[in-house]
């Protein structure tokens, strides 16, 4: 039976398990990258592991997230990051040389090489044919330190694409397409890949922003073949050398093929509060915009942002409307200040704002109260532009230039005809804000320089065989780690600082849970179906862990998030019968009973003393994972080992 690329890859890096669907596999992971947000935490995980140096091929650190500094607290985390890296052989990406996927595209991305990021977004880097995946960030911290990272042997899916997109009509859309299709869960334990002829029409950078936004269908990856399209990218990256070949067999099995013809795609938008409530850009216009966001690890490529200059040159946006532009890197910057674009852009009257993260996790450029916000970001979740009442759509650059320029909703259609884009040869290669890691020889003698808002890991506690503690918290379907532990300007500084963090747990759904959690000692939460999409934030595990929940009991779990509740001691449960799901209510108490004979049988009953009714919990944790849950979670784990 022939292979998908996927599969491909995966065989080639398999330590142990095999292709069996449902199965653990542990994969050797070729290159790591984190983020400053959940980097800090993940090289504290690494030096409580006691490790020396990296072990992975490429292992790369991005400050991309907390880049306002308007207090002490990131510059010193950055500082700590950058000491880190020094000594234990990482390359360090300065502030400002821009997001991480797509500085990771550019520069060091392989074709059939195994990454895996303390981001959810990494898949980006399926645009050239990686198997890259997000991760929790202790995750990360045992692969650079040689381990391997476990998952579940996924579903292989395909997407077939026909024709060729029209003018205005993008890989945004054909993002949105898929989301629609599917929705927020519909990739969970699934990997994607892109085929079929249509694909010949896509662009590396086109390419990535679909991969990129495979996250939100919850698929574990995005996967495209690489091709003649790959070598030209490389090349044009002056790094031809790193090529290799790559496509899935003709007699490739999948679970599901979708197809889509790009001829007939539209334009689409996201609409407040999720990536997948789709609708095209016709159906809403007229609808009055405030603010317009171009950017993030989605849109933010040379090639994008060519784009967005070539339709705001020699125009003005309209004065009700306030916009933002974001370049994804200091090489897509400069570029665009060399050809002149930047220029164009400027004289259209955008802001321009830093090569970073910036608007997308609410690091500044908030709405206004109630405002509109078109976005060429991935991730529309209620709150997390930092304004709670505004309404987040989610465009292609295309449409964003389009609402700018006429302060409504507009189908960039009616902008008249694309101008045509010039893409260069070459590429501006300058690594100079690439700091490389010391000499092996060098290291042993350097310093780690930490701040004071680094506090010290929270302590987790091993699983026990009997549990009873209240119902803390009750919540629905599609929670996101953006309800767990929110982000934004004023909470991101306190990535390292569990306990400051803390306060701020599930605020958006219930400001009163953290003391209510806090005062029970130990809690139980309880969530509908894909608990915990969105982000690969581990603290969305450690927050709770420190609040003293110790199981979450679920209809279903968002991939990275259940890994990241087991890495914290949690224990994931999922309802038998989901309609034991409104049985349960705030405030009962719950008995867990003879759970280590349950997790054998991979099945636990749960007792409501209230009423005295039953419930049969799935659990069905691999040896490894029911042993990390006996130890108190990864780290415990990895230290008894
Ligand atoms: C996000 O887009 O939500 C983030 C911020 O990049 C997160 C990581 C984080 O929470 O630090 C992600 O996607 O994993
Ligand atoms: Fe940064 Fe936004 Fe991309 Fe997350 S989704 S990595 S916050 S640009």
């Amino acid at each position: 039976m022939g292979l998908t690329i996927a599969q491909k890859i995966i065989k080639e890096h398999i330590i142990t398990g095999d292709l069996t669907v449902g199965s653990e596999v542990a994969l050797k992971i070729d290159q790591t990258l984190t983020q400053d947000a959940t980097g800090t935490m993940a090289y504290l995980e690494f030096e409580t592991m006691g490790l020396d140096r990296v072990k992975t091929e490429r292992s790369v650190a991005y400050i991309d997230h907390n880049t306002l500094q308007s207090g002490f607290e990131n510059a010193d985390d950055h500082r700590y990051i950058q000491s880190v890296c020094k000594k234990h052989g990482i390359y360090f990406s300065r502030p400002g040389n821009g997001i991480c996927h797509q500085v990771h595209l550019e520069r060091f991305g392989k074709p059939g090489k195994t990454l895996i990021g303390s981001d959810s977004h990494t898949p980006t880097g399926g645009g050239i044919g990686m198997l890259a995946m997000g991760a929790g960030g202790l995750d990360v911290a045992v692969a650079m330190g040689g381990g391997a990272y476990y998952i579940t042997m996924p579903k292989m899916y395909k997407v077939n694409l026909t024709g060729k997109l029209n003018p205005f009509v993008t890989a945004k859309d054909i993002s949105l397409e898929i989301l629609r299709i599917l929705s927020v869960k519909g990739g969970v334990g699934a990997i994607i890949e892109w085929g079929g002829e249509g694909i010949k029409t896509l662009t590396v950078p086109e390419r990535a922003t679909i991969t990129n936004m495979g996250t939100e269908l919850g698929a574990t990856t995005s996967i495209f073949p690489s091709d003649e399209i790959t070598r030209e990218f490389l090349k044009s990256q002056g790094r031809e050398e790193d090529y290799v070949e790559l496509s899935s067999d003709p007699d490739a099995v999948y679970d599901r093929i979708i197809d889509i013809d790009l001829d007939t795609l539209k334009p689409l938008i996201a609409c407040p509060h999720s990536p997948d409530n789709i609708v095209e850009v016709e159906s809403l216009k007229g609808v009055k915009v405030d603010q317009v966001c171009i950017g993030s690890c989605t849109n933010s490529s040379l090639f994008d942002m060519l784009k967005v200059a070539a339709l705001l040159k020699g125009k003005t946006i309209d004065p009700s409307v306030s916009l933002s532009i974001s370049p994804g890197s200091k090489q897509v910057l400069s570029m665009l200040s060399d050809c002149g674009a930047l220029s164009d852009i400027l004289a259209s009257g955008a802001r321009l704002l830093e090569c970073a993260c910036g608007p997308c996790i609410g690091m500044g450029f908030s709405p206004n109260s109630a405002g509109v916000s078109l976005r060429t970001f991935n991730r529309n979740f209620v709150g997390r532009s930092g304004t709670a009442d505004a309404g987040v759509y989610l465009v292609s650059p295309e449409t964003a230039v389009a609402a700018a320029l006429t302060g409504y909703i507009t189908d960039p259609r009616e902008l008249g005809s694309m101008p045509e884009i010039f893409m260069p040869e070459y590429f501006k290669i300058d690594d100079s804000a690439v700091i490389e890691p010391a000499e092996v020889e060098d290291a042993e003698s350097l310093e780690i320089l930490r701040g004071p808002n680094i506090k010290p890991f929270p302590k987790s506690l091993p699983q026990e065989d009997n549990l009873t503690a209240e119902l803390a918290l009750k919540v629905g379907d599609n929670i996101t780690t953006d309800h767990i532990m929110p982000a934004g300007a004023k909470i991101l500084p306190y990535r390292s600082n569990i306990p400051h963090l803390s306060q701020f747990c599930f605020s958006v759904c219930d400001t009163t849970f953290p003391e209510r959690a806090k005062a029970l000692s130990q809690s139980i939460i309880v969530g509908g179906i894909n608990y915990g999409q969105g982000s690969s934030r581990e603290h969305a595990a450690l927050v709770p862990m420190y609040l003293g929940v110790r199981v979450v009991i679920a209809k279903s779990f968002a991939r990275i998030h259940i890994a990241n509740l087991i890495n914290a001691g949690i224990m994931p449960l999922t309802f038998k019968d989901s309609d034991d799901y409104d049985k349960l209510s705030e405030g009962d108490s719950l008995t867990l009973a003879n759970v280590f004979d349950g997790m054998d049988k991979g099945e636990i009953l749960l007792k409501n003393e209230r009423n005295g009714e039953t419930y049969t919990l799935i659990c069905s944790f691999t040896e490894r994972q029911k042993a990390i849950l006996k130890a108190g979670g990864l780290l415990a784990y990895t230290k008894e080992g």
